[in-house]
């Protein structure tokens, strides 16, 4: 009598071990290379989509954050996801407008300066850069905004003139052009290695947002902040087509998901963190100021030039972007 219970029993536990096993089959550990410091918001906000991930794909994907360029070097994260030894990543994208000027547009000085116009930029610009990326087997997952960008100086600025021959640290090609253009010595270095920079004088000026100040706190060696809102470069997540083209329709669109609310849960706190950035450069001693009206002037020049200049490379595809931008 006892037989068939422990039967149905066995059998329960064996169909148990079944799924048990099923399911850590499909379950795919994801890593994620990430430039920024863990403490960084676009860092937290992306523990978030990976929880999101996690939970909405019924744990069959498990994302591993790798940030503060531990996994790889910032400047080699989104060809390590094109190539596949990362299947999803984090990577700032206007560092690749050498590729295509389209990643640049988020980078032209004074063309977009909130966050409400840096919005309607990349909605103009967005089905244009998810072609970019899908002919360099990427998948467009979502993008978070830094906090406007401004001029870090080790002595005041009243005018460009003031910048000649001072080392600047550059993040990309219009970051390098403006130093060109204002008579500075332009450095590529990543923000992971500007505290270094800075404290070795390898570079004594940037221009970034206030997140990056406090991430680096580049108050130990520089003293001057003009907020001149240049622009807000986006983080873009992407992930590897191939790995993203083996995904059933229902884990792909529960990602999708989760990236869009990262968009704009991310995109929020970067616009509610940037007045307390800047308060925690004064806070710890530095001039945090508007630039002047000759300085101001001076950049709304040098922007046009390089609007000018990023409208002859973007073609028609980045005059379509600019248009639609201004027509809204
Ligand atoms: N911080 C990043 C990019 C833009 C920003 O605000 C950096 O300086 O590398």
């Amino acid at each position: 009598m006892r037989f068939p219970g422990a039967a149905t029993c066995a059998a329960f536990i064996g169909a148990l071990a079944l799924s048990a096993s099923a399911t850590s089959a499909l379950a795919q550990k994801w890593d994620m290379p990430m430039a920024y410091p863990a403490t960084n918001f676009h860092s937290e906000n992306a523990k978030d989509f990976a929880a999101c991930v996690k939970s909405a794909t019924g744990g069959k994907i498990d994302i591993a954050l790798h940030p503060g360029g531990s996994l790889f070097n910032g400047n080699d994260i989104k060809r390590a996801v094109q190539t596949g030894q990362a299947p999803i990543g984090e990577r700032l994208i206007s560092a690749h407008a050498n590729e295509n000027p389209l990643y640049g547009i988020d980078s032209v000085p004074f063309l977009a300066t909130s966050f409400a116009d840096s919005d309607r930029l990349w909605k103009a610009a967005r089905g244009k850069l998810e072609a970019v990326l899908d002919k360099q087997n990427l998948v467009y997952v979502y993008a978070v905004p830094w906090p406007p960008q401004g001029l870090y100086f080790k002595k005041p600025i009243a005018s460009v003139a003031d910048m000649k021959g001072i080392k600047f640290r550059a993040y990309n090609a219009a970051t390098a052009r403006l130093a060109a253009l204002t008579g500075m010595a332009p450095v590529q270095i990543e923000a992971a290695e500007l505290s270094q920079a800075l404290a070795t004088g390898v570079a004594e000026s940037f221009i970034s947002s206030g997140s990056t100040g406090v991430d680096s706190k580049v108050w130990q060696q520089l003293t001057h902040f003009y907020d001149t809102q240049a622009w807000l470069p986006r983080n873009v997540v992407f992930a590897n087509k191939d790995a993203w083209g083996k995904l059933d329709a229902a884990t792909q669109s529960a990602i999708k998901g989760c990236g869009d609310k990262a968009a704009e849960s991310g995109t929020k706190k970067s616009a509610e963190l940037t007045a307390g950035y800047l308060k925690t450069l004064a806070d710890n001693g530095m001039k945090v100021q508007p630039p002047s009206d000759a300085l101001k002037a001076e950049l709304a020049k040098i922007g046009q030039t390089m609007t000018e200049e990023w409208l002859k490379n973007a073609g028609a595809d980045g005059k379509a972007i600019v248009d639609a931008f201004n027509a809204n």
